[in-house]
């Protein structure tokens, strides 16, 4: 793993570069997406949660359309990363929105539920969730299909920054414990798309399911 000592504080250097990352396509639905080969990590939640927001900042591009307005993200849209070979970051249509027409919810709903039912391609899933109100219904329904189908699971409690330290904290803690319980690969971070704080926890997860685990290499035997 590479670690910078700066100021007494590790500093994970992430093993992809995230800013490579470009545009492929909007897709109404999986049919139009990208040939189903090499990995994806898609970015899914509530409308709002901030998955556009995450994916911007992640990359440090505005790539992905924000909104103060919710279901602004409504096709799935595909972005490739340029420094390693067929692997894509996946910016996933909000659930549980109210304020939409039902016809256009369904079509919504269909397509991300068809994403993620049937994309080989999905390696791991970025849950994220406004930290003021987590783990609503539809959170948990997906966060319990990933833990079903054995995919890792990286939730983030977004907009970090509109909580103090303590509050921030527990909620952190009260998530991991709840979700401790469900048995799966899940691992649970603060996150703010505005300050920054989580980025390089995201970076060094996501580098991990695109190019696996960084594996201890023992020292030479010098005899
Ligand atoms: N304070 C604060 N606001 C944020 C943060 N991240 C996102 N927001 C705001 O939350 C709103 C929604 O952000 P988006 O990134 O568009 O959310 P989304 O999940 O992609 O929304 P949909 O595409 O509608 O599902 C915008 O007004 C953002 O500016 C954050 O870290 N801190
Ligand atoms: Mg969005």
């Amino acid at each position: 793993m590479l670690f910078f000592l700066v100021l007494g504080e590790p500093v994970l250097k992430s093993r992809i570069k995230y800013n490579t990352a470009s545009f492929v396509t909007s897709a109404p639905d999986i049919t139009k997406l990208p040939a189903d080969t090499g990995i994806e990590v898609a970015f899914a939640g509530r409308s709002n949660a901030g998955k556009s927001s995450a994916l911007n900042a992640l990359t440090d591009q505005k790539l992905a359309r924000t909104s103060k307005t919710p279901g602004r993200t409504q096709l799935i849209n595909t972005f490739e990363l340029a420094d390693v070979d067929d692997m894509r970051l996946i910016d996933l249509p909000g659930y549980g929105f109210a304020k939409v027409p039902i016809e256009m919810k369904k079509k919504w709903q269909k397509s991300l539920g068809e994403y993620l039912q049937k994309r080989q391609s999905l390696k791991g899933i970025v849950v994220l969730m406004d930290i003021r109100h987590p783990l609503k219904d539809l959170d948990r329904d997906l966060i319990n299909w990933a833990v079903g189908s054995e995919i890792p699971v990286l939730a983030l409690l977004t907009k970090a920054d509109k909580l103090k330290q303590g509050p921030r904290k527990s909620q952190v803690l009260s998530v991991r414990r709840e979700l401790s319980e469900l048995d799966g690969d899940i691992t649970v971070h603060a996150f703010s798309s505005l300050k920054g704080t989580g980025l390089p926890e995201v970076a060094k997860k996501l580098d991990e399911w695109y190019l696996g685990p960084i594996v201890a290499i023992p020292p030479a035997d010098t005899e």
